[in-house]
């Protein structure tokens, strides 16, 4: 069997999507990262947390993950699940699909046995720091849209990815040749807050992806948008015409069921009551700059004040006494919202 044969079995045999591959390329993504921070469309404090803005010309260039390196592997997995939402939505917040299970833990287990399994095999290989939408665009898995995400034939875009490079050498996947409808701004027009400011071009101050987990209060702009949302936000992907057949993970990814009235569709209440082992159990796996009780109070305060429930109200009063600054102003905009 050939290496590519073997992976692609292995890949089956794990449950993983997608697998696709291609010669080793270096990418434009350290251009694109430092014209986006000198234009302050990604802010200092993500900088800060993220490697990839820190050293991108380190994830431009694969054969600096492995020298020498041959090939780039780029593995997928769906995490779009059809469970409907309750009937009754007017005392829940939303959460993000990436969320509603711990994904991304998942395959990055997957992409890890696929490293020890080209070692066992012989090979060198490393987890590769490569930007996932390009190597997904460069393995032929994925083209990407005008709302910045990789979109991929079967599953549109609710995919997430990682990469391996390896000295293996694999005959490279077909590239996908394909862009958005010319005239198509159906993401950039749905967006609530207007943070897709060009075709490809994400203000990250202004996605809500982004403001639902930065530390301290809510900017006021992005208040109202953010309707019932306590984490994530999909209005992107959800409006794309790219992803009205999109296929459905074909296996949930991790098996355990988070408690339902805490995801995907959280009852507001009940956000006030959590306990730090419930927030562990359920919230742990999400991208939370600081996963803690207090930042899922705040968001849900938001989405309380939108809600126009009137029994939210008493909590946004009680709040409104607490001594966090934070929880203070946005009970008191909650309140102001609900009176
Ligand atoms: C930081 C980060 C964020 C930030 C900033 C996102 C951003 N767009 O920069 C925030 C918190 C806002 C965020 C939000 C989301 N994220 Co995020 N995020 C990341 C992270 C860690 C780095 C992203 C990055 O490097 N951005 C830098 C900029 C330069 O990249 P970019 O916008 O992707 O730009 C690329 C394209 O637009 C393209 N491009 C640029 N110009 C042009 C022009 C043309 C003509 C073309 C064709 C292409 C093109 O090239 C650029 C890169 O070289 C990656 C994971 C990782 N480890 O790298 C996940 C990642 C990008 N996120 C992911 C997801 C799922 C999301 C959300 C959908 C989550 C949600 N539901 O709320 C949203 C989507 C928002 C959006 N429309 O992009 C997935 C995307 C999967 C996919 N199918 O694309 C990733 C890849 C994680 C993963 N391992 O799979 N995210
Ligand atoms: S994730 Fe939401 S806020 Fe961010 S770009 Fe997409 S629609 Fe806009
Ligand atoms: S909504 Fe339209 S413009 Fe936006 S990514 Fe989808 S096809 Fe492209």
């Amino acid at each position: 069997m050939t290496i590519e044969g073997d992976l692609r079995e292995k890949a089956k045999e794990m449950g993983m999507h997608l697998v696709g591959f291609s010669a080793i390329e270096k990418t434009s993504y350290a251009e694109i990262v430092r014209s986006r921070i000198s234009q302050g469309l990604i802010p200092e404090e993500i900088v800060e947390l993220t490697e990839c803005f820190q050293v991108p010309d380190f994830f431009a260039d694969p054969t600096r993950s492995l020298a020498g390196a041959k090939t780039l592997i780029c593995v997928g997995q769906s995490y779009l699940e059809r469970k409907s939402a309750p009937k009754d939505m007017s005392m829940r917040g939303v959460i993000g699909r990436h969320y509603w299970r711990d994904s991304y833990t998942d395959l990055v287990k997957k992409r890890d046995d696929m490293v020890k399994h080209l070692r066992s095999a012989g090979f060198k290989a490393e987890k590769a720091k490569v930007h996932p939408r390009e190597a997904a665009k460069l393995t032929g898995l994925a083209w990407i849209g005008r709302n910045a995400l990789a979109i991929n034939p079967t599953y549109g875009s609710w995919a997430l990815y990682y990469s391996i490079v390896t000295d293996a050498v694999i005959e490279p996947s077909q590239r996908i040749v394909k862009s958005c409808p010319e005239k198509c701004r159906k993401c950039m027009e749905a967006c609530p807050t207007k943070a897709l400011v060009e075709p490809y071009v994400l203000d990250v101050n202004r996605c809500l992806n982004y403001i639902l987990e930065q530390r301290g209060p809510y900017p006021d702009f992005a208040r109202i948008p953010a309707g019932n949302r306590v984490n994530g936000c999909d209005k992107c992907q959800e409006v794309c015409p790219m992803n009205s057949a999109a296929k459905p993970a074909p296996k949930h990814l991790t098996a355990r069921e988070l408690d339902p009235e805490l995801v995907p569709y959280p009852k507001l209440d009940r956000c006030f009551e959590v306990t730090d082992r419930e927030m562990a159990d359920n919230y742990a796996h999400m991208d939370w700059f600081e996963p803690s009780t207090r930042f899922l109070r705040r968001n849900a305060l938001i989405a309380a004040g939108n809600s126009g429930e009137k029994e939210l109200l008493k909590i946004a009063k009680k709040y409104e006494r607490s001594e966090d600054e934070v929880l203070k102003n946005h009970a008191k905009w909650a309140k102001e919202r609900l009176s």
